[in-house]
């Protein structure tokens, strides 16, 4: 079995840029900077042959190339205080269609649809009972960031979990055209 997702990888650039914000959370688990991406679709746990046709499925898909925008600063609340701190990522038409497309390939050879609204993000952080004032500090100080980038390509990365960080692996690369 394999753990999968469709993303796009941010430019080591941006990694970089966002990593920096890490501080002024006590007790914040801070996502490395290599693993900063935005998910278009959690696949979760399949066997090879499901995988395999994952890929022929995204491999067959076409479209256009486009830019995206990483702009504001947010939470989602989990489930008893864990929190998930993000920057957001501009809802825009290019992006959506292209995660509509995804969605729909996987549909179409039989995965469940994704249960969940497109709510596109970067995880920046998990927070475990945040002082709240460091938290509105940090979403103040933060929520003005405004980045573009180009995207090619979108990619099935491969998640091991394990003791420490999840380690992803771009399984395919996908080229957006
Ligand atoms: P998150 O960062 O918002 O948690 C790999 O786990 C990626 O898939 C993460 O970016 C994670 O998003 C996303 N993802 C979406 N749904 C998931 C789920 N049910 N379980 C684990 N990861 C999920």
């Amino acid at each position: 079995m394999i753990r999968l997702f469709v993303g796009i990888p941010l430019p080591p650039s941006l990694q970089q840029r966002l990593v920096s914000f890490a501080a002024g959370i006590p007790n914040a688990h801070w996502t490395p900077a290599e693993n900063l991406h935005l998910t278009l679709r959690f696949v979760g746990e399949v066997d090879e042959a499901v995988a395999n046709s994952i890929h022929d499925a995204l491999a067959e898909l076409q479209a256009p190339a486009f830019t995206m925008t990483v702009a504001g600063c947010g939470t989602f609340e989990g489930g008893r205080r864990a929190i998930t701190l993000w920057l957001g990522v501009e809802r825009e038409p290019a992006l959506l269609r292209l995660r509509d497309k995804v969605e729909s390939a996987l549909v179409r050879i039989g995965l469940p649809p994704e249960g969940r609204r497109f709510q596109p993000h970067i995880t920046l952080a998990r927070l475990k009972d945040p002082p709240l004032p460091k938290l509105q500090s940090f979403i103040a100080g933060h929520n003005l960031f405004r980045e573009s980038v180009p995207v090619a390509s979108f990619v099935l990365f491969s998640s091991h979990l394990g003791r420490g960080e999840p380690i992803y692996t771009a399984e395919a690369e996908y080229p957006l055209g």
